[in-house]
């Protein structure tokens, strides 16, 4: 049997180790990209390592989460990363030129390459034949300064779609059934790779929307070949050069393989709290919106933004709610502009946002109380929208647009023959808001504002954990739980010792100050914790809070990762019955962690209900060496000393 194209590139890419699923891996790394609200804290933690210049063959900094300055902060974060940018040689995409995501796909993806970006939905450029992965700002910030990036080897599942999809069902529709099949934690430790006939039949945006999303499986990241629409799409951004192609072997095997008949797809939607509570539109059909709003890095293409204007041209949203619009970058902003798709979409009453993540991360536009809203995102975790108890449906461009008119969640097969769109064969092409890197860093000063704070650094393992257990959690937590987005929050990621007051802010109100009442603490957490987003801030925070170590019964990579990082123990119950058997408040001793913890497994001493149990870890040697050494800052300025 043939290889694979994931197993290609990361063999092209291996430094250490050796491709065995479950092993533990380090590749090189091509490119790098950041966002500013993970941003700030990758740049310090790379000046701190003290590398002159980035030793990639391409970073770039984005700007597009903290877009609202409500106040200095996020003002202050742009000029401190533009500056920083200027010194390291790095690309920088000013606010205003798009989403990260849909940005890098557009101008700098590179099929066979490697990139990681310290934002979960960097998988996006997976739709281009990248190899393009998530991780924490502190893993993006080694790469950068040359070093590799560690994973665990995936299993690779084979995605073989057959058939074609039929009017008025999407790419999004095929990243939901297998949302639908697999959920939240189905993908966690695997590569997805997109191969068969039904391929060829999708576009690069489209293709992006898949790779986008198949972040809320869990996975490590998802990748479609390289092939002639991939040129087609490098040939429409002037970037033909660029491309090669890419693909697996004929007769490719795979660790797994998962069937999807295009043909067999109908519209689907993900109910509320959680993007895997996929049911098909039929079920949710008739549900009052008060809010659509089109875009993000998962549907904010030109495709998508076409789609929708086309749907409304010549119509009104219905007079019940409100519609939000966010191209994806300037490029798609000034094509619509072009083409008049935009003229149609503001006569329609859409509201036109700035291209930036906006609504999809809590800056602006919180649903009113009580009311559903449909959104063409890729999250809807609990309060990500900003308001606690909120109803976030997620669907495609074509649902959203067609429910934006009937006030109401619509199959949009009952509104006819879609619109028929052509796909571009040239793209607007204008990068003058990509600041290219100085040639050197002489007279470059970095714009420090009072945002900007020291960096906390971890501690070496102690040789004894006793503390309390200060919060109990169950299956799914995601970061969002953990440390929430939002436009109060947000504008605080430069600032630790601030933005530590929030962890846990909407499970556990109290929890930050019970966390600096005890000193040290320690957080219960059920299956797949820490899922969804790349945010370090996550493991950051409880660190400075004095979390010393996590007991769950299973972990999403990145959050695993970003424990690490900080110093803080992930440990895995190696019963999952004593998890019952912990509750909130009970004093918990680990004695001789240090020695224990190289063993892989520890002893936990529940003093509070005298019994004891066992926890195992499943981290490789050099992450052992790691949290010994206080974190994987200490320990690579230990190493190049
Ligand atoms: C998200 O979608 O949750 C974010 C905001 O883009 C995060 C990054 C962050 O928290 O800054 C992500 O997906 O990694
Ligand atoms: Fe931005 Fe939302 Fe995409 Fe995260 S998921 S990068 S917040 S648009």
């Amino acid at each position: 049997m043939g290889q694979n194209l994931t197993r290609k590139i990361l063999a092209d890419h291996l430094v250490s180790g050796e491709l065995q699923p479950g092993r533990e891996i380090g590749v090189r790394v091509d490119q790098t990209l950041t966002q500013d609200a993970t941003g700030t804290m990758a740049y310090l933690q790379f000046e701190a390592m003290g590398i002159p210049r980035v030793r990639t063959k391409l970073s770039v900094s984005y700007v597009d989460h903290n877009m609202l300055q409500t106040g200095f902060e996020n003002a202050d974060d742009h000029r401190f990363l533009q500056t920083v940018a200027a010194k390291y040689g790095i690309y920088f995409s000013r606010p205003g030129n798009g989403i990260c995501h849909q940005v890098h796909l557009e101008r700098f993806s590179s099929p066979g390459d490697v990139l990681l970006g310290s934002d979960s939905h960097t998988p996006t450029s997976g739709g281009a034949g990248m190899l393009a992965i998530g991780a924490g700002g502190l893993d993006v910030a080694v790469a950068m300064g040359g070093g590799p990036y560690h994973l665990t080897t995936p299993t690779i599942v084979g995605v073989h779609l057959s058939g074609q999809l039929q009017p008025w069902v999407a790419a999004k529709d095929i990243i939901f059934e297998l949302l639908r099949r697999l959920t939240v934690k189905g993908g966690v430790g695997k590569i997805f790779e997109y191969f068969g006939e039904g391929v060829a039949s999708l576009s690069v945006p489209e293709r992006s929307t898949i790779t986008n999303m198949g972040a809320e499986l869990g996975a490590t990241t998802s990748v479609f070949p390289s092939d002639e629409r991939t040129r087609e799409y490098f040939r429409a951004q002037k970037r033909e050069a660029m491309w090669r192609p890419i693909g697996p072997d004929t007769n490719p095997e795979y660790d797994e393989v998962v069937e999807i008949d295009l043909d067999r797809l109908g519209p689907m939607v993900a109910r509320p709290q959680s993007p895997d509570n996929v049911v098909p539109i039929e079920e949710v059909e008739g549900t009052r919106l008060a809010q659509v709003c089109v875009g993000s890095c998962t549907n904010s293409t030109y495709h998508d933004l076409s789609v929708t204007a086309a749907v409304l041209k010549g119509r009104k949203v219905h007079p019940s709610l409100s519609l939000t619009v966010t191209p994806g970058s300037r490029q798609v902003f000034t094509m619509i502009a072009r083409t008049g798709a935009l003229a149609d979409l503001i006569e329609s009453g859409a509201r036109i946002l700035e291209s930036a993540c906006g609504p999809c991360i809590g800056m602006g536009q919180t649903p009113a109380s009580d009311t559903a809203s449909l959104r063409t995102f890729n999250r809807n975790f609990p309060g990500r929208s900003g308001a606690p108890n909120d109803q976030v449906y997620l669907a495609s461009p074509e649902v959203a647009a067609v429910s934006a008119l009937a006030g109401e969640i619509t199959d949009p097969r009952k509104s006819g023959a879609p619109p028929s769109l052509a796909t571009p064969q040239e793209f607007v092409i204008d990068d003058d808001l990509i600041i290219p890197p100085t040639e050197s860093a002489d007279g470059v000063d970095v714009a420090r504002g009072p945002n900007i704070k020291h960096l906390p650094l971890a501690q070496p393992l102690p040789q004894t954990i006793a503390a309390p257990v200060l919060i109990k959690l169950g299956d799914n937590v995601s970061t969002d739980h953990i440390l929430p987005a939002g436009s109060k929050i947000l504008p605080l990621r430069s600032n630790i010792p601030a933005i530590s007051e929030y962890v846990f802010h909407y499970v556990d109100p109290e929890f930050a100050a019970k966390a600096k009442e005890s000193g040290a603490s320690i957080i219960v957490g059920g299956s797949n914790y820490g899922q969804g987003s790349s945010r370090e801030h996550a493991a950051l925070a409880p660190m400075y809070l004095g979390v010393a170590a996590v007991l769950a019964k299973t972990y999403a990579r990145m959050h695993h990762t970003n424990l690490v990082n900080f110093g803080i123990i992930p440990l895995v119950f190696a019963d999952e019955a004593d998890y019952d058997r912990v509750n909130v408040g009970d004093a918990l001793e680990i004695p001789d962690v240090r020695d224990a913890v190289r063993g892989g497994q520890v002893t936990v001493r529940n003093t509070t209900q005298g019994h004891e149990f066992t926890a195992r870890h499943n981290l490789s040697q050099r992450q052992v060496e790691v949290l010994l050494e206080g974190g994987l800052l200490n320990y690579v300025k230990a190493r190049a000393n």
